[in-house]
């Protein structure tokens, strides 16, 4: 099939940019088979990730909340980067500037080899101690029940930042710094309703960025970027690398 002339000149541009900024969302972890927050198997035993990934919920029902921690772990470990996770090292080694901020914790970026990122809301491999809050990485699967700090004894919670919570500030003033600088920002596979990333697209693009959007259907920022693709970010993300 012949590439549309969208898809063209977003690989012009993607080969001319010397500064890209990726931000990605469970979209691109669908394609590996994790579910997505607001799809239709976003559900865990009736609960909305809204219910569970709150202080609140932590502090009334814990065990809860691990349980359903212990559930996505299990499911995690077993899954591999696809494709657009490995097209986006590609291009961090290719462009003289890059970052990617990806909100995703499930920790597939780094697995399949990016290095200059920002897990922007934690990683679901990471621990912290609501003590001490020493983070330390823990692979269980499952974790125990409920677990506690070898330093203090109280108890760990995920590395993980929940609703109402803020973003950890390296991460934001890494993202300020690099949507106000990019030529081009990458936004693949996420909803735009979570602030503060539901706002990047519009700081890139007031800052002069050519902002590109890739999603199986439109967000509320597709009215706002130059370029929206529609498809499959496993098959959209690779084709705009490619030379031909
Ligand atoms: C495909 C595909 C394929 C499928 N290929 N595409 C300003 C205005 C209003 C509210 C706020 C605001 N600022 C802050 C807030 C409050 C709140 C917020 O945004 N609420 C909104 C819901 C209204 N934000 C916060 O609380 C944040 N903290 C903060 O800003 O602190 C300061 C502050 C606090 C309070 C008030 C004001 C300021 C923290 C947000 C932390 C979010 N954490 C979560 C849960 C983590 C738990 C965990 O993972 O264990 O992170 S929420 C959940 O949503 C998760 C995700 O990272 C995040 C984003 O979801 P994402 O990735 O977009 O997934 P989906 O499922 O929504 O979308 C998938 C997309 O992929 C879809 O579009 C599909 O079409 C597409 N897709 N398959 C391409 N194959
Ligand atoms: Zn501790």
């Amino acid at each position: 099939m012949a590439p549309s002339s969208d898809l063209r000149l977003v690989r012009q541009r993607l080969a001319a940019a010397r500064n890209i900024t990726v931000l990605t969302g469970a979209g691109i972890s669908a394609d590996s088979g994790v579910p997505t927050f607001r799809g239709a198997d976003g559900l865990w035993r009736q609960h909305r990730a809204e219910d569970l990934a709150t202080p609140d919920a932590f502090a009334r029902d814990p065990k809860l909340v691990w349980e359903w921690y212990n559930w996505r772990r299990e499911l995690i470990a077993t899954k591999q980067p696809n494709a657009a996770h490995r097209a986006i090292v590609e291009l961090e080694r290719r462009a003289p500037a890059f970052w990617l901020a990806t909100q995703n914790v499930d920790g597939l970026h780094r697995d399949a080899g990016s290095q200059k990122l920002s897990e922007i809301h934690g990683n679901i491999w990471k621990v912290r101690c609501t003590g001490c809050q020493a983070v330390s990485e823990n692979r269980d699967v499952p974790i125990s029940i409920l677990p506690f700090c070898p330093h203090c004894g109280a108890l760990l919670r995920p590395h993980i930042v929940w609703f109402g919570e803020s973003l950890f500030a390296a991460d934001l003033q890494q993202c300020s710094t690099v949507l106000k600088s990019c030529d081009l920002l990458l936004v693949i596979g996420t909803s735009g309703v979570v602030y503060p990333a539901a706002g990047f697209a519009s700081v890139a693009k007031e800052a002069g960025a050519y902002v590109v959007e890739i999603n199986l259907d439109p967000t509320p920022q597709s009215s706002l970027v130059d370029v929206s693709l529609q498809g499959r970010a496993k098959d959209l993300v690779p084709l705009l690398l490619d030379p031909t």
